[in-house]
Parts: structure tokens; C-alpha cells; sequence
């Protein structure tokens, strides 16, 4: 099934990272959670924190100047996906985050002379993309929708990639497909139960977030090291059995607006 795939190790080395800090108005972007409003200084220090992190794994962190004009810009995941055979620039669900693109693709020429475009009525976020190998899981969503997925999927293919296409939008719990999902490579996923018995998932050993942890699915396996969202100890004992360096991160503030770990870089 994966024969001609672009060939991408399964613990692909990373060198850089791009991040943005929350900027004065965070407060003002799109959430759910229901967990009050994010406290700006400590959003700022939880975001310092995730960057030494990612210097720690050995990354080169490149850091855009925070943007007011998009409060929800800190999550720098959704507006592109990096692979090592191409890039893709989203075109974001929400309608509020549509100017994020912008910046990014400035950002990201000097690294990719040639990026690929989510085109209307195409929208994408990069949050609904996880990337297991030489296979891509693209979540159908509120953010994303079936000409945005369609679209990426084919540039998948033309990158050497197979992918495969789910709906997540019956699980309310999801903003993205990475909000319940992370490939840690091994063939081993980390998953909430509510999505662990689907069939596209069958072939992997799947690690099950219970007891109230399911935030912590969110994680980023970076060169070795695994980051986690701190205070989830079930979690991370299930990591740490099978032998991950772990890096707890605290990231109250921004669970308060609807974002995970990965949101917060781009990582080539
Ligand atoms: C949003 O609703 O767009 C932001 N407040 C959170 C985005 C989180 N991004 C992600 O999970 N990839």
C-alpha cells in the first residue's frame, strides 16, 4: 500500500522551528474551553518555555514579532504543513484567521522556494493534519472541509505521500484531529478513546488517553524527545514505560483558547 512513497524515516530529524508569541489580545481569539480568559503574562512565559524546549531538542527556533491583528496567530500550526518533500499553505477554516497566511508565507520562502496553496472554496487547518510516516490522516472538521482536504490530499500524492481522509466532525470534543491524536513514530499512536477504534487506525499500537487526560493526546515528538502538556500523569507514565524522553510543558493558558502543543510551531 505504500509502495512509491516518498521515503521519510520515521524518526525524521528536525532543524528549525517558527513560533509566534500571543500577542496582547489572545484573550480576544476563538475558544471553546470554557476555562475563563488566559492570563496574558504567563501565556507569554508558558510560550518562552515551549521554545527553550524546542532549543533543548536541538532546534533553531525562528520567532515572528507577535501580531494584534490576528489574536488567535500564536498557532502557527494551522497556517502551513512542512513535509521534507514539500509545503503546503493552508487557508484556515475561521474566517477571523484567514490573514495568518500572510506573514507565514513570507516566513517560509527562504526554506521553500515552491509552496502549494489551499485554494476556495478549499479551507485547511494544519491542526488537522497528522503525518505517520509516509502517511498523512487529514480530519475532515469545522476548520477543514472536503475541498480543502481533497486538495491537500492531492498534493500529498504528488509529493510521494499516501493519505487518508476522516470525519471527525461527530466528535464535538475535537477542534482538529490532532486534538485527540499524535503519531510518536514506531507505528505507535496516542489517541482519546472515542477515535481509538477506527479502522484507519487498525495497523498501529495505540496509546489510549482515559481518566480525563485526553488534552494530553496533543503532544509533538521532536528528535527524540517527546513534549507534553504537564499535569498528566497518566499520560505520561504511559510514555515514559516505553521509553520516551519526556518534556512537560505548561500550557494552562493556552488550553484556555482551544490550543495544544503542536499549534505553537512550525517544525522542519
Ligand atoms: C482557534 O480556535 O483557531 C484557536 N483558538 C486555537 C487553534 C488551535 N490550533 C490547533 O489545535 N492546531
Amino acid at each position: 500500500m505504500l509502495a512509491n512513497c516518498a521515503s521519510v524515516s520515521d524518526n525524521q530529524m528536525f532543524t528549525k522551528a517558527i513560533v509566534r508569541p500571543p500577542s496582547c489580545n489572545f484573550a480576544e481569539g476563538l475558544t471553546s474551553a470554557r476555562l475563563g480568559p488566559p492570563d496574558f503574562a504567563l501565556a507569554l512565559k508558558q510560550h518562552e518555555a515551549y521554545c527553550a524546549a524546542l532549543e533543548q531538542c536541538g532546534l533553531t527556533v525562528m520567532t515572528l514579532p507577535p501580531d494584534d491583528l490576528y489574536p488567535d496567530s500564536c498557532f502557527v500550526e494551522d497556517t502551513a504543513v512542512l513535509t521534507s518533500q514539500g509545503a503546503v499553505l493552508t487557508r484556515p477554516g475561521a474566517t477571523s484567521r484567514g490573514g495568518e497566511v500572510v506573514s507565514i508565507r513570507k516566513a517560509l520562502a527562504e526554506f521553500f522556494p515552491s509552496t502549494q496553496e489551499i485554494a476556495a472554496p478549499g479551507t485547511l487547518d494544519g491542526g488537522d493534519v497528522c503525518q505517520a510516516a509516509n502517511h498523512f490522516f487529514i480530519g475532515l472538521s469545522n476548520r477543514t472541509n472536503e475541498a480543502g482536504a481533497t486538495q491537500f490530499a492531492q498534493f500529498l500524492t504528488s509529493f510521494g505521500y499516501t493519505s487518508t481522509i476522516i470525519d471527525i466532525r461527530a466528535n464535538q470534543a475535537l477542534l482538529h484531529l490532532k486534538s485527540g491524536l499524535a503519531y510518536l513514530g514506531d507505528n505507535r499512536m496516542l489517541m482519546i478513546e472515542a477515535i481509538s477504534a477506527r479502522r484507519e487506525f487498525r495497523g498501529y499500537e495505540r496509546l489510549i488517553a482515559r481518566g480525563g487526560e485526553e488534552y494530553a493526546t496533543n503532544c509533538v515528538r521532536v528528535n527524540g524527545h517527546v513534549l507534553i502538556a504537564a499535569g498528566f500523569p497518566g499520560m505520561e507514565a504511559q510514555l515514559r514505560e516505553r521509553a520516551y524522553e519526556t518534556i512537560p510543558l505548561d500550557m494552562s493558558e493556552f488550553q484556555k483558547m482551544d490550543g495544544g502543543l503542536s499549534c505553537l510551531s512550525l517544525r522542519f
